[in-house]
């Protein structure tokens, strides 16, 4: 399904089974307002009733994934304006979609873009990326996962320099320290993503969805709990017809046809 240019975001189908979803407000380096945040969750929540998507790629455009909330939309706004917006709600439609996210980022992942791309599972980078929490900068703090996803991902010394001081690391430092998954050409950014993303749609999709499922509700349980989940979950996985062809198509010697069954 496409929507049309001026939307802002667009929705494309490089391939089979992978859908693209890109912002598409390159004028303000994507910043992201409201009919953004809700064009995304309405497309996420979607797309997670569209099984013949087994994975997206979420893109900007060449300068900038998305420098930020937008704050042109924002900079008046009261704590009650604030609060019934309930932004998380919109932001909570991208986290609960259920098979694999690759933020393909070029440009600027600044605040709410960089909340942004750490709602994804992979991040391919563009070597001209940057990555940033700037918000301190402008008054105000990460509100969309910025404070725990990144301490997540990179540890608390990394998270708090980044944070305290709203400086941007580069897609290098990115990488060496574990906040992006692989760093490329910019100019290969999206094929590279979009290869992937085709890699995971011709997986065995209840078993790439068990594993997402599992890596994000593990990584805050205690080890033991975790532990327990992955083995069910990787249990329950010999019920489906999928694990029969997968073996069977490695003993025969053949390429297996996955079913999502
Ligand atoms: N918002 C609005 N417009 C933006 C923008 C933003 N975040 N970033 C850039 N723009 C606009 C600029 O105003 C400019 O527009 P015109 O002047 O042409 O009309 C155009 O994009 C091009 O930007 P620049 O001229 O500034 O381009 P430069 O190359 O010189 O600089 C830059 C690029 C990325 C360094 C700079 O634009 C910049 O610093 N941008 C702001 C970055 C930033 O502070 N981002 C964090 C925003 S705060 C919440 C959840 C999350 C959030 C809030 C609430 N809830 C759950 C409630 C998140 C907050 C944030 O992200």
């Amino acid at each position: 399904m496409s929507v049309p240019d001026k939307s802002v975001i667009v929705e494309e189908r490089p391939e089979e089974g992978v859908a693209v979803i890109r912002l598409n407000r390159p004028d303000v380096l994507n910043a992201l307002n409201m009919e953004v945040r809700r064009a995304l969750a309405e497309r996420f929540t979607a797309l997670a009733d569209d099984p013949s998507v087994k994975a997206v790629v979420l893109a900007g455009s060449e300068k900038a994934f998305a420098a930020g909330a937008d704050i042109a939309e924002m900079k008046d706004l009261g704590v009650v304006e604030q609060y019934q917006r309930h932004a998380e709600r919109l932001w909570r439609a991208i986290a609960a979609y259920p098979r694999p996210v690759i933020a393909a980022v070029r440009g600027y992942a600044l605040g709410g873009g960089c909340e942004l791309a750490m709602h994804a599972d992979i991040i391919i980078a563009g070597q001209g990326a940057q990555f940033g929490q700037p918000e301190i900068r402008v008054g105000i703090m990460p509100g969309a996962g910025g404070t725990q996803r990144l301490l997540r991902a990179v540890g608390k010394y990394k998270a708090m320099k980044m944070l305290l001081t709203g400086k941007p690391v580069g897609a290098e430092e990115a990488l060496s320290m574990g906040l992006v998954s692989e760093m490329v050409e910019d100019d290969a950014v999206e094929t590279t993503a979009i290869a992937m993303a085709k890699t995971i749609a011709g997986m065995p999709p209840i078993a790439v969805e068990q594993i997402k499922e599992v890596v994000l509700a593990g990584q805050d349980a205690p080890l033991d709990t975790a532990l327990a989940l992955e083995r069910k979950a990787m249990q329950m996985l010999f019920a489906s017809a999928d694990q029969k062809e997968g073996m069977a198509a490695f003993v025969e010697k053949r390429r297996p046809a996955y079913k999502g069954e």
